[in-house]
């Protein structure tokens, strides 16, 4: 089975890189979706090819030879049709997250190829991490190490200039 896992991944942690290293034991083949909406752009710390090389880089460490990375853009149940899966994967890290990804799944089975949503529990040891955080963290000088892939790691540590 080929499965999507989509994101905005700005950037890659280890919430999301647990989904990726379970989805890929369990599925065939995966593809890392990664959002390149024009009207996020201010916000983000990395643009879509840096975040696709970010991911591509730690799946390549982990030797996760199913999962591959790609860029789409418009709405998700498009790019499902244009490369012929019909199962989306997502992380739900607590009750906070299931409204909003229930009415995504719902919406998202309405249009073709009428998409299937899994969803994998995020482990308790990463439920905490979100892109959000890390950035705010990294910004500031701490230490996210322990939170994100050497890959992001590296990323980050070449983008950010401490403000104090
Ligand atoms: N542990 C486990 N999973 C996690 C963690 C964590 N700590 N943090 C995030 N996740 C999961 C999220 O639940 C999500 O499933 C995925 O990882 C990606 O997270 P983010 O934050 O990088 O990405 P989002 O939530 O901003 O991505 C939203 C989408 C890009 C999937 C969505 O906006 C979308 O599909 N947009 C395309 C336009 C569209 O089709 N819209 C209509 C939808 S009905």
């Amino acid at each position: 089975m080929h499965v999507v896992y989509p994101g905005s991944f700005d950037p890659l942690h280890n919430g999301h890189f647990d989904v990726i290293v379970r989805s890929s034991k369990l599925f065939d083949r995966v593809t890392v979706a990664v959002l390149e909406n024009p009207s996020k752009r201010n916000q983000w710390l990395f643009t879509p090819e840096e975040r696709v090389e970010i991911i591509r880089r730690a799946a390549a460490q982990a030797r996760l030879e199913n999962v591959q990375v790609d860029t789409f853009r418009g709405l998700l149940v498009d790019y499902m049709k244009k490369i012929g899966s019909r199962v989306i994967v997502k992380g739900l890290r607590a009750v906070s997250d299931y409204e909003y990804e229930l009415q995504m799944a719902h919406l998202n089975r309405q249009f073709p190829p009428h998409a299937e949503t899994l969803f994998i529990m995020a482990a308790t040891r990463w439920s905490y991490v979100s892109s959000t955080m890390v950035k705010e963290i990294a910004r500031y000088g701490g230490d996210v190490g322990k939170l994100v892939p050497q890959a992001t790691l590296e990323a980050l540590k070449a983008r950010m200039q401490p403000e104090r």
